[in-house]
C-alpha cells in the first residue's frame, strides 16, 4: 500500500532534496535516510542542500520576489486557491504518508492535510483584505495613512510533528502577502515536505508563477544555522523546541532580523468540582495521547480539583487501559510510535526522573515489545501523580507522560497552571460562570490559547496560533497573524499649497 502511495506523491528511492519551485537542483549536501518509524522501514534516500545549493536557491528567491511582490494580492490568492484543491485532491495519499513517515495516527494525518486545506481557504480570503488604517493628520491638507508591503524571503524552519502544516500556515499567508518562502522542513520528516513540493510544482506551472516563490532546501542542524543568520532572509518563522529557538532567536536577532518562535508547551487541562467529567475525559485523553504526546499542544499535566481527584482519575486509568497502541495506518489503533528511538529514550529518562523526584504512576509507561511493534518506537501511554514543582514536571517531554496534581481553590489552580516556563496552551473544565470567566481573565491563564470545555490540543487555524514566555511568543495563521510577513509603512501626503510642520514648529526661509 505505502508502494503505491509513494508513486502517486512521486517518491522514488531516491530523491532530490532542493528545489527552487519547478525545477530541482542536483543536490550536493549530505544524504538523508528516510525511515518509518511505524516499522522501522528505509523508505527512501533525499539528497540534501551543501551551501552552494542553499546559496542558489537564494539567490533565485530573491530574484523571485522582486517580480512576486508586484502581482497583485487577489492574484497571489488565487494560486493559493489552486493549492487547495490540489491538497484536496491529494489528502489521502498525503495524509497517509505522514501517518507513515512520522507515526501519527491515520486520523490525525488527514487532520493535517485538513489543516493546509483549511489555511489555504483563509489565505484566499485574505489575499482581499490586508487593510491599513488611516488617521487624521494634525495639519491642514493632509492625509496620512498606513499600508503593508511584503518583507522579502521568509525562512521556515519546521518540526518533525507537524511536517506539512505548520510549514502550510507560514507559506499561504507569506505568498499572499508577496513574500516567498524557503523552507527547510525537519530531517526526521523530509519526504513528506518533497511530496508538497511535487504536489504544489503543477499549480506554480500552470500559474507561471515565478522560479524562486516557492523553495525547498532539505537539510540537517546547519541549514537552519545558514538561514537564521543570513541577512537575505528578513523573516525566520521556526517551530520546534525551546533550545532550537532560543538558538535561532539569538542569532536572527543579533543581525535584528524578524523572528517568528513557536516553540515548547507545557499544557495543562484544571478539571474543577463543576466539570463536566464525562466529556472532560475526551479532551484529556486526546489531548494526552494524540499523536503519542508529541504536539506542542499536548496535554501534559491535569490538574484536579481534591473533591474529584479519585473519581476522575480511575475514569482516566480505565480508559487508558481501553487505548490501542499499533500501526497508525490501522484505523482502530489510537497511539501510534514515537519518531524515533532517542524519542523512546527521553520518555524512558523522564518516568525515571519523575520517579526519582517522587512521583508516582497510576498508569506505568514502558517500551512495546513483539513482532507488532519492531520498529522499537511504540511506547505506552503512562501516568503519574507529581507535584507541580517537581524539576521533570516543569520540562516539556515529548512523549505520553500525563502528570496529575490537587488543588482545593480555583485561584491556586491557575497558580499552578501559569507556574512553568512555557505559555502556549491551557484549558478548563467547568460549566461554572465564575471559574471559567476568572480563567479567561487577567488573572487567568497566562498562555497565548485559554480554552473552556476543550482540551488543549486541536486549534483550529482561524484562531492566532503560538503561546508565551519560553514558547516564544510568536503567531502564526489566522486572525492578525498575517501581520508578521509584512512591514508597516506610514504614509503621510500633503494636498495643501503651504510645508506645515507637526508639532507646530516655525522654519520660515
Ligand atoms: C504543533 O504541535 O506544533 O493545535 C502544532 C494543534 C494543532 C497544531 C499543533 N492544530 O494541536
Amino acid at each position: 500500500m505505502i508502494q503505491d502511495i509513494l508513486q502517486q506523491l512521486h517518491i522514488g528511492n531516491v530523491n532530490r532534496g532542493v528545489s527552487t519551485g519547478i525545477n530541482w537542483l542536483d543536490a550536493k549536501g549530505a544524504v538523508i535516510d528516510a525511515s518509518s518509524p511505524v516499522d522501522g522501514q528505509h523508505i527512501a534516500t533525499v539528497k540534501t542542500a551543501s551551501r552552494e545549493d542553499y546559496d542558489t536557491v537564494i539567490a533565485t528567491a530573491q530574484a523571485a520576489f522582486r517580480e512576486w511582490r508586484l502581482w497583485p494580492a487577489p492574484r497571489r490568492g488565487e494560486v493559493v486557491r489552486q493549492i487547495g484543491e490540489a491538497l484536496r485532491q491529494n489528502k489521502e495519499a498525503l495524509g497517509k504518508l505522514v501517518s507513515y513517515e512520522m507515526g501519527k495516527s491515520l486520523q490525525e494525518g488527514y487532520g493535517e492535510v485538513q489543516e493546509m486545506i483549511d489555511i489555504c481557504d483563509f489565505a484566499v480570503g485574505l489575499s482581499r483584505q490586508l487593510h491599513g488604517l488611516t488617521m487624521h493628520s494634525e495639519r491642514p491638507g493632509h492625509r496620512m495613512y498606513e499600508q503593508w508591503h511584503p518583507l522579502g524571503i521568509t525562512g521556515i524552519i519546521s518540526a518533525f510533528n507537524f511536517p506539512v502544516a505548520v510549514w502550510s500556515w507560514n507559506a499561504m499567508l507569506a505568498w499572499i502577502c508577496g513574500d516567498v518562502c524557503v523552507w527547510k522542513p525537519s530531517e526526521k520528516t523530509p519526504l513528506s515536505a518533497i511530496a508538497c513540493q511535487h504536489i504544489v510544482q503543477d499549480v506554480l506551472k500552470a500559474n507561471k508563477v515565478p522560479e524562486g516563490v516557492c523553495c525547498l532546501v532539505t537539510g540537517g542542524r546547519d541549514t537552519g544555522e545558514w538561514i537564521a543568520a543570513d541577512t537575505r532572509v528578513p523573516l525566520v518563522s521556526a517551530t520546534g523546541s525551546t533550545r532550537m529557538g532560543k538558538a535561532v532567536g539569538s542569532v536572527v536577532g543579533a543581525r535584528l532580523g524578524r523572528s517568528l518562535l513557536e516553540l515548547g508547551g507545557n499544557n495543562a487541562i484544571i478539571i474543577t468540582a463543576d466539570a463536566d467529567l464525562n466529556m472532560s475525559l475526551i479532551g484529556c485523553v486526546f489531548g494526552a495521547v494524540g499523536t503519542a504526546g508529541q504536539r506542542c499542544t499536548s496535554t501534559r499535566r491535569l490538574i484536579i480539583h481534591e473533591s474529584v481527584y479519585e473519581t476522575f482519575t480511575k475514569k482516566l486509568a480505565k480508559a487508558y487501559q481501553q487505548l490501542r497502541i499499533g500501526n497508525p495506518l490501522d484505523e482502530h489503533n489510537h497511539v501510534g510510535p514515537l519518531i524515533d528511538k532517542d524519542a523512546v529514550n527521553l520518555y524512558l529518562d523522564s518516568i525515571e526522573k519523575v520517579k526519582a523526584q517522587g512521583g508516582s504512576f497510576l498508569v506505568e509507561g514502558g517500551v512495546l515489545s513483539g513482532d507488532a511493534y519492531s520498529s522499537g518506537c511504540y511506547v505506552k501511554p503512562c501516568i503519574a501523580a507529581v507535584e507541580n514543582a517537581y524539576p521533570i514536571v516543569q520540562h516539556e517531554t515529548f512523549a505520553p507522560i500525563l502528570y496529575v496534581m490537587k488543588y482545593s481553590r480555583i485561584e491556586e489552580a491557575i497558580a499552578m497552571q501559569n507556574n512553568v516556563p512555557q505559555g502556549l496552551s491551557s484549558a478548563i473544565m467547568t460549566l461554572n460562570l465564575r471559574e471559567a470567566e476568572l480563567f479567561l481573565s487577567q488573572a487567568g491563564s497566562d498562555c497565548g490559547i485559554a480554552n473552556v470545555n476543550i482540551g488543549t490540543s486541536g486549534a483550529e487555524i482561524g484562531g492566532a496560533f503560538g503561546g508565551e514566555k519560553e514558547t516564544g511568543g510568536g503567531r502564526e495563521s489566522g486572525s492578525d497573524a498575517w501581520r508578521a510577513y509584512m512591514r508597516r509603512q506610514t504614509n503621510t501626503i500633503n494636498y495643501s499649497t503651504h510645508l506645515p510642520l507637526a508639532q507646530g514648529i516655525k522654519f520660515d526661509l
